[in-house]
Formats: structure tokens, C-alpha cells, sequence
């Protein structure tokens, strides 16, 4: 892993597309960027075949826009729109059976740990909702009791989008979709709350309304991650095309659930907070 993994055969290079020069000279790979740098580096997630408005494709800009060494991360997905978008961006990238992630990722991360024991890799799993709070809900909570050093990250639409809109865990209590037409029976699943009582040294709850918030979360939750232990991002990235709302109100929407229950919380273990003052 390194920047091999974009850099062309020299034979090839002329024939690239301008897209991927530019990635190769002007991607985040070589210095630090972050939220507040973009639009001035090529991001390693530009296009994506997301519906319009779509705030996980959102979520997910926002994510790779604030990795701490792109080069040396490996993004671990499952089924769900986030694998559209996170299969065309310029980073390793392994998909899983859904709802397996994070046993994949345990593994994943014991096994660099083995083959780069001088080398920071992070593992990070970026999922929806369904694929977290459900199916893959008991891997997820073991993953956490077990102390994995991998950051979790779920991109949370109150729904399963990729599959035509069922009821997740994750969707408000009420909600009617189009596979659950009298309504979700039962609250939402308290993931964030588990995070901080499973093992989570660091977890925080944050919209897409808040990318600098995002931004400061995600490079927190990995940098926790190499030394401390498991940590948690619950990003919500409402989905217009299920929640049938106007795709140019995605921004609203995330901004009026922060108001209300999707308030912005941080939660730090003091090993975790001493260990980001050291840095
Ligand atoms: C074992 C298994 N069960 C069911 C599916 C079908 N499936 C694919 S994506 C998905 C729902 C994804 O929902 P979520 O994780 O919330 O992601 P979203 O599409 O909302 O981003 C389901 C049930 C599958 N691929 N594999
Ligand atoms: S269905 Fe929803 S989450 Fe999926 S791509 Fe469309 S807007 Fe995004
Ligand atoms: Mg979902």
C-alpha cells in the first residue's frame, strides 16, 4: 500500500485522462488536506452514480476528504448505496458479504499490524445503517467488546435506500416508506449510546450539515484508532429519494435533525484524549 497504487506505468502515463494526471499530481496523498482544503486538491471521490441531493454520497466526500493518509487506508464496505460511490474512489476499497464488515476489518487490521509493525495502515469500515444496526449489528458489537483498532463509520439514511426503501434499525419510529407503509413500529436503535458502553474509546454523532465537525471527527476517530482502540462515527446523510423530500433539501433536513435529535455529541475516553493532546 502506497501511492503505487495510482501512480501509472510510465508506457501508459500520456494516455491517462486529465481526471487521473491530475489525481496523480494534485491528490491529497502526498501532504495533509483536509475539509477546509477543498476545491483546491483533487479529491480521491469526485464522481458517483448516486441520486441527486443524496446525502450518503455526501457523507462520503466528506469522509475521504479527511483521511489522515489515504495511501495507507483501506476502506471496508457491504452492500448498500455507499458501495456505489466508494467503488470509484482512489482507495483501497474491499467489499464484504453484507453485514460482515467489521470481522473482515478485524482481520484486515491484525494482519497489517503483522506485515507493517513500523507502519501506521487504518482500517475503516464506511457502511449505511442497515448494514450496522442489523445484519451486521452482532459482528459490529464484537468487534468493539474485542478492542479492534478500527474506525467504524456509518453513513445513516433512516433507511435501506439501495434496495427500495424497507425499514432499518436506524428508522425513525413512524416513518412510513415504501416497504413499510403503516410505519416503523419501534425507535430508532441506540447505536451511538452502545459505542460508548462496548468498548468505543472515541465515538461522535454529527450530520452532513457539519462537514468541519465531520471532518475533525473522522481524523479523531482514525488517529484514535492506531494506538487506543475501536471508534465510531454516526454521521446522518438523509436520503431524498426515500424520504421524499425535494433533493435540493438535503442540507435543511440534516440541519433541522441537529436541532433536534441528531444534536452534534462527542464522546472520549481520558486514554484517548490524552493521546490526541500528545500528538
Ligand atoms: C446477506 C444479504 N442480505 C440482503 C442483501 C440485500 N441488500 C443489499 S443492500 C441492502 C440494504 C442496505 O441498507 P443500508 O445498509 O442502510 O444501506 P443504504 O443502501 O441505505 O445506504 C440489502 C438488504 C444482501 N446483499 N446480502
Ligand atoms: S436511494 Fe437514497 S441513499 Fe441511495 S443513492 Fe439514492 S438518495 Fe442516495
Ligand atoms: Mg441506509
Amino acid at each position: 500500500m502506497s501511492t503505487k497504487i495510482i501512480t501509472p506505468v510510465r508506457e501508459f502515463a500520456d494516455l491517462l485522462p486529465q481526471e487521473y494526471q491530475d489525481l496523480v499530481a494534485r491528490g491529497p496523498y502526498f501532504e495533509p488536506k483536509g475539509i477546509e482544503d477543498l476545491g483546491t486538491f483533487k479529491e480521491i471521490i469526485e464522481e458517483h452514480p448516486h441520486c441527486a441531493g443524496c446525502g450518503v454520497s455526501l457523507g462520503i466526500r466528506l469522509v475521504a476528504a479527511s483521511l489522515p493518509s489515504p495511501a495507507d487506508t483501506v476502506i471496508i464496505g457491504t452492500p448498500g448505496c455507499s458501495f456505489f460511490g466508494l467503488t470509484q474512489t482512489a482507495v483501497n476499497y474491499s467489499n464484504t458479504a453484507f453485514g460482515n464488515q467489521n470481522a473482515v476489518a478485524s482481520g484486515l487490521k491484525r494482519m497489517l499490524r503483522i506485515r507493517y509493525p513500523d507502519q501506521h495502515k487504518d482500517v475503516v469500515v464506511l457502511v449505511g445503517d442497515g448494514g450496522i444496526a442489523d445484519i451486521g449489528l452482532d459482528l459490529t458489537l464484537h468487534s468493539w467488546f474485542r478492542r479492534e483498532k478500527v474506525t467504524t463509520i456509518m453513513v445513516d439514511n433512516e433507511v435501506y435506500g439501495n434496495t427500495g426503501g424497507q425499514e432499518s434499525g436506524m428508522s425513525k419510529q413512524g416513518q412510513v416508506l415504501n416497504m413499510a407503509p403503516v410505519g416503523k413500529q419501534f425507535p430508532k436503535i441506540p447505536v451511538f449510546e452502545m459505542a460508548k458502553v462496548s468498548g468505543c474509546a472515541y465515538a461522535v454523532r454529527v450530520t452532513v450539515a457539519s462537514p468541519r465537525k465531520v471532518g475533525r471527527a473522522v481524523r479523531n476517530a482514525i488517529l484514535v484508532a492506531r494506538e487506543i482502540g475501536p471508534t465510531y462515527i454516526q454521521i446522518y446523510t438523509p436520503c431524498p429519494t426515500n424520504l421524499k423530500f425535494p433533493p435540493n433539501r438535503t442540507l435543511e433536513v440534516a440541519r433541522e435533525a441537529e436541532k433536534d435529535y441528531y444534536a452534534y455529541e462527542e464522546f472520549i475516553t481520558e486514554e484517548a484524549a490524552n493521546y490526541l493532546a500528545r500528538l
